[in-house]
């Protein structure tokens, strides 16, 4: 609870919201997709409550109203996951653990002999105020699964995925503000920033 109160102070702005997340690239990259809507998001260490489920919007929805209820405050958070329609989907909502554990190696070995590499990033963003329901924004890129590991930049399975309409370049290999540009988590934090100032700060 000490935590909390310190984390209270931070939030002197309203256009600060906390997002509950141990990730800090997922934190880095809605900061600078929602910094042109005046929104910053403030890592908290609140435990994100994780339930088992195969859809992603649930996961989301449940971890956001739980934060919320015990921390008095508006907060987000963030699901994502990468689906190969070779391996059915996988690994989908389990991408964080499969990460973990194989990597993008993982990936392309349990890939070696599939020549359909289609493949879709999903982001589900769940928005949650004190005494109300979860809102939720979704963004999906579609894209390939690559061959070999491509680039440096971004984080996760971004050396092996890519997105339609870039070019053919992997997410590491492109600059972040293309990332962005075309990404599931500039999808869904777009949206999120359009109805958040039209609906919370009536700017529009
Ligand atoms: P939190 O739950 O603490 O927010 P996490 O990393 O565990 O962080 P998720 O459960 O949403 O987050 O797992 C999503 C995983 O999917 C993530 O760890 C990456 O491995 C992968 N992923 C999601 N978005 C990605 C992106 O833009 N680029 C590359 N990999 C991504």
């Amino acid at each position: 609870m000490r935590k909390l109160g310190r984390e209270a102070d931070m939030l002197a702005d309203t256009h600060k919201i906390f997002f509950i997340t141990n990730n800090d690239h997922k934190v880095k990259e809605a900061n600078r997709i929602l910094s042109p809507f005046g929104i910053e998001l403030i890592k908290s260490n609140f435990i994100k409550l994780e339930i088992q489920s195969k859809s992603l919007k649930k996961i989301a929805k449940y971890a956001a109203l739980f934060a919320t209820k015990r921390m008095f405050k508006p907060v987000i958070v963030e699901d994502s996951g990468l689906f190969i329609k070779a391996l059915k989907g996988f690994p989908g909502p389990f991408s964080s653990y499969v990460y973990d554990k194989l990597g993008c190696e993982g990936i392309l070995k349990l890939m070696n002999d599939i020549n359909d590499r289609t493949a879709l990033f999903k982001c589900v963003v769940s928005f949650c105020q004190p005494n109300s329901k979860p809102i939720i924004f979704e963004g999906i890129v579609y894209g390939e699964i690559s061959f070999e590991i491509r680039g440096n930049s971004g984080f996760g399975f971004d050396p092996i995925f890519i997105p339609k309409f870039g070019n053919g370049l992997t997410f590491s290999e492109m600059p972040p503000e293309d990332k962005d540009r075309l990404s599931h988590r500039g999808k869904a934090f777009r949206k999120f920033g359009e109805w958040y100032i039209s609906n919370i700060l009536n700017l529009k």
